[in-house]
């Protein structure tokens, strides 16, 4: 039994490090964030959006900021229907609620990467700093995905 248990914890560690080596996934304080990826862009693209979903084990906290060396500036975006149209518009901050998540995804909120600095393709990584009212900083590895791979990872419905 203590055999087995050894091996599973074995196991546990084996993910736990290739997880981090595909390090869409870090932590910082109670915040886990996880499922980080960016939209690849076509040529003269100025702009592309980044989604990841962040997850609070502790007491509520905000997303109050991100950067990235390829960007000039990210700022944090919500999406809005008004009628037919859809409508962005800048963020100050993103609530997490305590024992809580909340997902930027397509559709809704989102990382907007402004001035980018090269063209995002898929299969690059990209590094994003997000910026916590109360855990702090952390760097996360956003894979670049293209917009089809993107586009599948939500629908899950088969055709
Ligand atoms: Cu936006």
């Amino acid at each position: 039994m203590k055999n087995l248990l050894n091996v599973l914890f074995g196991i546990l560690v084996a993910v736990g490090c290739c997880t981090n080596i595909f390090a869409q996934e870090a932590k910082v304080g109670s915040i886990n964030i996880s499922g980080a990826y960016a939209v690849a862009t076509v040529p003269g693209q100025p702009v592309a959006e980044g989604f990841v979903k962040l997850m609070d084990m502790g007491p509520a906290d905000q997303l109050v900021g991100a950067s990235s060396p390829v960007a000039t500036e990210v700022q944090l975006h919500t999406m809005s229907m008004d009628g037919n149209t859809m409508h962005m518009s800048q963020l100050k901050a993103v609530d997490i609620p305590a024992n809580g998540s909340v997902e930027l995804k397509k559709g809704g909120m989102h990382l907007m990467l402004m001035g980018l600095k090269t063209p995002l393709k898929a299969g690059d990584t990209i590094s994003i700093k997000l910026k916590f009212a109360k855990a702090g900083e952390v760097e996360v590895k956003f894979p670049v995905k293209s917009m089809g791979d993107a586009r599948s990872d939500h629908s899950s419905m088969k055709m």
